[in-house]
């Protein structure tokens, strides 16, 4: 049996797997026990891996307006548009749009043909939507992009702060690590800093349910009330770090006390006394951050804010204290490392400043460094719509999908003269409205590094060969640099020669002026390269880690001290109206990932949160005429989409929850990004994607439908959803107006071309009630099962199930229609337990009945939540309840 040890590709955390193929060719993916990230553990995502690795949807050759080329023609192709271009209109017309899903090799290439070689630094990342506010925030305290915790912090913590993060669902390893800690460890105490209460909460003693956008009011507040009560750590401050005065000053007047704070971020004050005695009375405190804090018009200034009250009270650079930002995407941190954004240069070096151009310039002997920064997502995205930009080449990114205002984004696109995407799907929103399409290797494949939310760098390696035609990403970027005539500059034959000079360069005139230095690597022979172990950055001269930074007291900036930033909180820039009374707040949920590309095909996955929804307070859905299972219009001045209702009092009233990961290709209208305004941090660019204003209002539906298809097919209707089951796609279909003509309809959603004569269907026009099914040979191909009456129509589980089955009996043949066997089964109700498929019914039942007390109980009566324990807040919930 062949192991391979690699990384997950999912989320920041970063953890270590053992894939293995056994005899039959069928492969596994297992926890590696010695990553120090997991140390055994994976989520509900990592645990799945291995059903995801065969995408049914890749695109395998390399294809100019539809038509396949060959590889040669492609690079030529693109390097050609991209030249004429260049020499007409200047090299601030073209751009590159990358992602933190690249390895840093790949990135590392991409940067250096645009900042270097094609002489623009218009290339910027995803990282932009997701990390730009914490990098900024580090870079004004600190001097440099650093994240000075390690994940070994959270468990020698004694009280954790998670702020606008939901680690439960995000970063679950994580959170299943502090879990574990406060289980060892009872004086440990978490707050949870969140206007939503999430599954995080769960493990909260404190969960602060603040108004949306409103955390530099606490956490000046929370400086001033330090400072006030003694608990500033004079000596550090002094002696390592500046600016203190100035930004005790601004959070004195925004935020003088503790009744001024509650009332801002409508707390209550007792709540807010807790936190403040809490985290002044506590020696060891980690705040981790994410979203919540940096998808802000303020973002910067808030990462700031929380900074300060770390530096304050000395509470840095020591084991279980510090800031961390816990970053999104497997390589978010190797991106910055590379120096992915716009305004980076690489290897943490700044494009703004002449030395460190020439600095990079000569390192790489390049012929023409851009000279300034250059464009911001948004900005990048707006120069297209305007015509400034006329070429664009993505990678590894879905921007019609999660960039905000995306109705305009997918303008852009469409009037752009050259739209180049290197991805491994063929159809995605914006692979779809590319005219040169380039395919990309993925996980599995692929050959590189990336580096975790703590500065650990670790090995991707392939384990699968290449697909069809599709390369590597640095691959494809080098022929491009070649058939631009930068040959000599790009030799590479290995991601391993990439990665050498990357080192190299990190070190390259750095004498401990720059922090992120790994020069041990730079002579690295492939096999020490391939046998990396997960490491910390920066490296001592003899290739040792560091685990923890600043421990000295030195920081990065020309003094060598930190600084305190002054931070004048400012609200969110959209505010609520009589037209858009509500707040619309959008991110993950469990098991998907992004815009569904890899995690939609995996029925595993899908299970947990199957269909686009917007979560609301009950007493909301009530005023506004809205059911629970309903579908509601959510809409402003930028769009609409349409998602079902769910209500729950974890929200609170006048806030709306969507989540982000639906897109055209598996819903009619369900991509939030149309209603996120292209508001951004005036310094960082982050778009302000947790604080759009909207309007809501039932969607009157007059048809209901499911149909159930081995293809994937096109949905149909106002409201649509595709669901991945095993061997088949499940669509749940609304619409306002019913079909002339069922039959007609039917055989247009169901068959390819004309009729189909093994086809059985009963219809009832009166009442639009049809039900069709379509077979091929013995084999169920399709259904479909429309109702005036969503209640009207069957359960679907158990023609799921019929898919599953070589063929269909007589028996099931004749109740088909029904919807339902003759002998009814159990309904487990919605999956909680990705891993052992136990069902919400089944596991309350249980509880029932069998008088369980604990999530153990639960494990040992129906294996829930024995594995990845993605499911254990949700298994705890339903005890609570
Ligand atoms: N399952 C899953 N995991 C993922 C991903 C995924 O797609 N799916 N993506 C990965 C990526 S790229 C990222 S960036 C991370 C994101 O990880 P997180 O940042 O943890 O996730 P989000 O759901 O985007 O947002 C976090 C929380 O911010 C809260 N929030 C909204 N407004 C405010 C506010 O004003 N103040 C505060 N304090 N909180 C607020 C939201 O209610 C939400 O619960 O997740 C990573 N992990
Ligand atoms: N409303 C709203 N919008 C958001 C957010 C939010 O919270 N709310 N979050 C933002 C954040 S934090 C993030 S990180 C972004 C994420 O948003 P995106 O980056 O747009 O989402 P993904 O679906 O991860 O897109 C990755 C693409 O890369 C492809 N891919 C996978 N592996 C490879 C590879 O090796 N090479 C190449 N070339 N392609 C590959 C996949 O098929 C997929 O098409 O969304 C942002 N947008
Ligand atoms: S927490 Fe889950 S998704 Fe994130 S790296 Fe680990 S296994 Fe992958
Ligand atoms: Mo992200």
């Amino acid at each position: 049996m062949h192991v391979t040890k690699t990384t997950c590709p999912y989320c920041g955390v970063g953890c270590g797997v053992l894939v293995q193929q056994d005899d039959n060719g069928i492969f596994s993916v297992k926890p590696d026990k010695e990553h120090p990230a997991n140390l055994g553990r994976l989520c509900s995502k990592g645990t799945a891996l291995a059903e995801t690795i065969d995408h049914p949807d890749r695109l395998l050759y390399p294809e100019i307006n539809g038509q396949q080329v060959s590889w040669d023609e492609a690079a030529q192709t693109v390097a050609n548009r991209f030249r004429s271009i260049i020499e007409e209109h200047g090299p601030d017309a073209v751009a590159f749009y990358v992602s933190g899903q690249l390895l840093t090799e790949d990135y590392y290439v991409a940067n250096k043909l645009m900042k270097g070689f094609i002489g623009s630094a218009n290339i910027d990342t995803n990282s932009r939507l997701c990390m730009s506010s914490a990098v900024a925030a580090h870079k004004r305290a600190f001097g440099e992009d650093l994240v000075p915790c390690s994940y070994e912090d959270l468990e020698q913590a004694e009280l954790i702060v998670l702020v606008g993060s939901n680690a439960a669902w995000c970063h679950p390893v994580l959170y299943q690590r502090m879990v574990k800690a406060k289980k060892y460890n009872p004086l440990l105490k978490v707050v949870n800093i969140d206007p939503r209460r999430t599954q995080t909460a769960d493990l909260a003693d404190l969960h602060l349910g603040l108004a949306p956008g409103t955390d530099a009011v606490l956490f000046n507040g929370l400086l001033n009330w330090l400072a006030e009560n003694g608990y500033s750590a004079d000596g550090f401050v002094a002696q390592s770090t500046q600016g203190a005065a100035n930004a005790l000053a601004a959070a004195k007047q925004s935020a003088p006390d503790i009744q001024t704070v509650a009332k801002l971020c409508n707390l209550a004050a007792e709540d807010v006394n807790r936190f403040f005695q809490l985290f002044g009375s506590t020696k060891k405190v980690v705040t981790v951050f994410s979203q919540g804090i940096n998808q802000s018009s303020s973002g910067v200034d808030k990462g700031n804010a929380l900074i300060n009250c770390h530096l304050l009270s000395g509470r840095i650079g020591k084991p279980g204290m510090g800031p961390f930002s816990f970053t999104g995407q497997p390589n978010a941190m190797g991106g910055r490392e590379v120096g992915g954004l716009a305004n980076q240069l690489a290897a943490h070096l700044d494009i703004d400043n002449p030395q460190h151009r020439d600095l990079v310039q000569r390192f790489w002997q390049s012929p023409r460094m851009a000279a300034q920064a250059g464009l911001k997502a948004v900005d990048l995205f707006e120069a297209i719509h305007t015509g400034k930009v006329k070429a664009v080449w993505v990678m590894a990114t879905n921007p019609a999908v999660s960039l905000p205002d995306s109705s305009r984004v997918r303008e852009a696109l469409e009037k752009c003269e050259c739209v180049v995407v290197s991805d491994c799907v063929r159809h995605t929103d914006t692979v779809d409205m590319a005219h040169i399409r380039l395919p990309a290797l993925t996980w599995g494949e692929r050959n590189g590094t990336v580096t975790n939310s703590d500065r650990t760098i670790s090995r991707q390696l392939p384990f699968l060969p290449a697909p069809g035609a599709a390369r590597q990403d640095w691959e494809i970027l080098r022929d491009v640099a070649h058939a631009m005539g930068f040959s000599t500059y790009f030799p590479y034959q290995s991601a391993h020669e990439i990665f050498r000079e990357h080192a190299a360069l990190s070190t390259f005139e750095n004498s401990g002026s720059r922090c992120f230095d790994i020069g041990a690597w730079q002579q690295l022979s492939a096999a020490e390269y391939d046998a990396l172990p997960p490491t910390q950055w920066p490296l001592d001269a003899d290739g040792k880690g560091t685990q923890r930074l600043f421990a000295d007291g030195r920081f990065f900036t020309a003094s060598g001290k930190a600084q305190f930033i002054s931070v004048e909180p400012r609200l969110p820039q959209s505010v609520r109206s009589a037209g858009y009374p509500f707040v619309l707040n959008t991110g993950r949920v469990r098991d998907h990932w992004h815009t569904l590309t890899r995690t939609g095909i995996s029925p595993r996955l899908s299970a947990h949160s199957s269909e686009p929804y917007v979560e609301m307070h009950p007493c909301d859905a009530r005023d506004q005429g809205l059911q629970e299972g309903g579908i509601a219009r959510i809409h402003n001045a930028l769009g609409e989409i349409r998602v079902r209702v769910k209500t729950s009092r974890n929200q609170q009233r006048g806030s709306l929850f969507v989540p982000m990961h639906w897109s055209d290709q598996f819903s009619a209208s369900a991509g939030v990004g149309q209603l996120i305004p292209a508001v951004t941090d005036p310094i960082s660019g982050q778009p302000e994607a947790k604080h759009a204003t909207v309007a809501i209002a039932p969607f009157t539906a007059r048809w209901h439908g499911f149909m159930i298809s081995r293809r994937k097919l096109k949905g149909e209707g106002d409201y649509f959803t595709a669901i991945k089951a095993p061997q088949a796609w499940r669509y749940e279909l609304s619409g306002s107006e019913p079909a002339t003509n069922w039959p007609q309809f039917a055989r247009g959603l169901l068959c390819e071309s004309g009729g189909d004569p093994n086809w059985i269907e009963y219809h009832d026009p009166a009442r639009h009630t049809y039900r069709a099914a379509r077979f091929v040979g013995e084999q169920l191909e399709s259904c479909l099962f429309i109702s005036t009456s969503a209640g009207l129509l069957p359960e679907r589980e158990w023609l799921v199930s019929l898919f599953e089955q070589e063929g269909i009996s007589p028996a099931e043949r004749s109740s088909l229609l029904a919807g339902k066997p003759l002998v009814a089964g159990e309904d487990k109700g919605r999956t909680i337990c990705a891993c052992f498929n136990v069902g919400e019914k089944t596991i309350r039942k249980a509880i029932a009945e069998q008088g369980l007390k604990t999530v153990e109980d639960i494990g040992g009566c129906l294996q829930a939540g024995t594995n990845c324990g993605s499911c254990l807040p949700e298994l705890a919930t339903l005890l609570a309840k």
